[in-house]
């Protein structure tokens, strides 16, 4: 039996309460540890058969964003390892990792903020799809700096995060532009970087992220306009080293208008999309700034697994 509370986080991702792949990791963290410390479990093996059902349930809620699997992983790892291990010590060891977790993830986030503001100059106007912490940690750190920058925010159809990002950089007293996504190429000659946040990023350096984010590269890259991607090292995807494809969520037809006003017509609603590592001039992690070109360093150093092992 999984506990409402964390079937509940489940369902918030699912649902998109709880969404933006740093945070949905942090949640499913969160779940786990939640899991760890309610169990009932007697035995070392049904308590770590209640944190797989824990970890499959998380799993299945969004297939996008790598960083729900490295959360999950990261989380789990020790618990995997340590075999014959008592009860007590599977359960410190799960929350241990969680709150791990947790803490890097908020602290890879601020640093990002950091290292990217070096990358913004005085008088800069910028452009940022959706709604990323990552990308809004470099223009927030940035402006807090005293960096004295303008901000363009594409709506982000069809759930309107760009809409978040308008509040949250008005709040900071940014001085912000909401635009339709649309409008990107009309605005493009004003704009003098991009950023965004990501997903996942594939071995080969191509960034998964917000519908639309790959058009606004085609736009920059036409442009001449620099595109940055602001992005944790868990957003990595280990399994891209082996040839696994990035599967793109495509959510309910709703999000995009009421199917029954167009019953003949199919609707269409994937919700993310891929650029192409030659759209992509750098991506800022919090161990530092890489060109796409080494991601696949970054995915061979940062996840160990065992020869024969499947990387998720
Ligand atoms: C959000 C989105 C964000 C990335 C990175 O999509 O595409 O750009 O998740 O965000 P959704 P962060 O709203 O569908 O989750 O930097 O906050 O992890």
């Amino acid at each position: 039996m999984i506990r409402a509370e964390i079937k509940q986080i489940a369902r918030d991702i699912r649902t998109m309460r709880i969404r933006g792949a740093g945070r949905v990791a942090r949640a499913a963290a969160v779940a786990l540890k939640l899991a760890a410390k309610t169990s009932k479990a007697k035995m070392p093996a049904e308590f770590m058969r209640e944190i797989d059902r824990v970890s499959s349930l998380l799993l299945a809620t969004r297939p996008t964003a790598i960083s729900l699997p490295n959360a999950v992983r990261f989380v789990t790892f020790g618990a995997k390892q340590a075999k014959g291990a008592d009860l007590q010590t599977l359960q410190g060891t799960i929350i241990s990792r969680a709150d791990e977790f947790i803490k890097n993830s908020k602290e890879a986030v601020e640093r990002i903020g950091k290292i990217g503001a070096r990358r913004i100059s005085n008088d800069d106007v910028i452009l940022t799809h959706c709604n990323s912490d990552c990308a809004l940690a470099v223009i927030k750190t940035a402006f807090k700096q005293g960096k004295r920058i303008k901000v363009f925010v594409t709506e982000s159809r069809p759930m309107r995060q760009g809409l978040i990002s308008v509040r949250e950089l008005t709040k900071a007293g940014i001085p912000t532009t909401l635009i339709v996504d649309s409008a990107v190429r009309h605005f493009i000659r004003d704009i003098d970087k991009v950023i965004v946040g990501a997903d996942s990023i594939a071995a080969n350096g191509a960034v998964i992220n917000k519908i639309g984010t790959s058009q606004i590269a085609l736009v920059a890259h036409e442009a001449r306009v620099l595109f940055f991607v602001a992005a944790e090292s868990y957003k990595f995807h280990p399994g891209t080293l082996v040839g696994r494809l990035v599967e793109i969520e495509e959510r309910d037809l709703d999000e995009v208008i009421n199917p029954k006003r167009f019953p003949r017509a199919k609707i269409r609603n994937p919700v993310f999309d891929i650029t192409p590592p030659e759209y992509v001039d750098l991506i800022i992690t919090e161990r530092g700034i890489i060109p796409p070109s080494a991601a696949y360093a970054i995915i061979q150093n940062l996840f160990a697994w065992e020869p024969g092992e499947e990387p998720v």
